[in-house]
């Protein structure tokens, strides 16, 4: 299957492999020149986050990179080579929710992106090493977005080894970006204490009662998984400057009035206070 996409977006392939297994890696989406800024912006945004606890290598690190200071990065929600691709993935009325950094260290455990099989979206995560199945490549469960919310299944996968588990792993470059539904069950094995890895994040917009008491709700998690977590010096998601939307963005418009219409803004923490 070819595997990189233009600005255009998904082949019909590509667009089909990922309905039915919950992923797609995309091949070189950045250039060398686009890495350079990337990995530029990383190391000041998160080294003026963690100035209070300098990365060791024993605790994650993770931010937002919205702001003017990191403005490529910022820009990505709203390039075609992300944007079209979550149009075409959840509709044209997707939500761009953010745009991250982080240094992990050693495995991830097995996990879905969501509390609920009612909140979904796509993630795309770019590792800025080159990573495989065992040093610390995304693996994947290929077909689980699509199982419902089911305890037993979480309990089961959540005991085992990240390696005892049938799995695919996403090997990937520098440059390339891997796009999954966060309900799809992830992990990671092997990395280094070091990986550096960025992600842009799209949910679906909510059509249901069910699945906006999910969004609604999701506010408050993302305030505790992030910020609450990991401690960054910023104590909240979003900027008052990014909900300002000060270059009057339509996109960027469009997916602050909804949100605020669900209510995912209410929670402490997820916007400056
Ligand atoms: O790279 C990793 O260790 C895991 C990444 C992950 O779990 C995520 O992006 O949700």
């Amino acid at each position: 299957m070819n595997q990189s996409t233009e600005v255009g977006g998904l082949t019909d392939a590509q667009r089909d492999f990922y309905n039915t297994f919950g992923y797609v890696v995309l091949k070189r989406l950045f250039s060398t020149e686009e890495l350079d800024i990337i990995r530029r912006e990383f190391d000041n945004m998160l080294a003026e986050q963690y100035s209070h606890a300098p990365y060791d290598g024993s605790v994650r690190h993770w931010t937002p990179m919205m702001d003017e200071d990191t403005p490529f990065l910022a820009d990505l929600m709203e390039d075609g080579r992300f944007f079209s691709v979550a149009k075409q993935l959840y509709g044209d009325d997707v939500l761009g929710v953010v745009v991250d950094g982080n240094r992990y260290t050693g495995n991830t455990h097995w996990h879905r992106d969501t509390a609920t099989i009612h909140q979904y979206g796509v993630k795309f995560a770019f590792y800025l090493q080159t990573v495989d199945a065992d040093t610390g490549a995304l693996r994947v469960i290929p077909g689980t977005h699509r199982l419902p919310n089911d305890d037993e299944f979480a309990d089961g996968v959540r005991a085992m080894l990240v390696e005892s588990v049938p799995a695919t792993a996403l090997a990937s470059e520098p440059g390339d970006v891997v796009a999954f539904d966060i309900r799809l069950w992830h992990a990671s094995f092997g990395g280094s204490d070091d990986r550096q890895m960025c992600t842009v994040v799209y949910y679906a917009n909510p059509k249901n009662p069910e699945e906006l008491d999910a969004l609604r709700n999701q506010g408050a998690r993302n305030v505790e998984a992030g910020i609450k977590s990991f401690r960054p010096t910023r104590q909240y998601i979003y900027s008052k400057e990014w909900v300002s939307n000060p270059a009057g963005s339509p996109a960027r418009q469009c997916w602050i009035d909804r949100l605020t219409e669900v209510g995912y803004f209410d929670a402490p923490g997820v916007v400056q206070a």
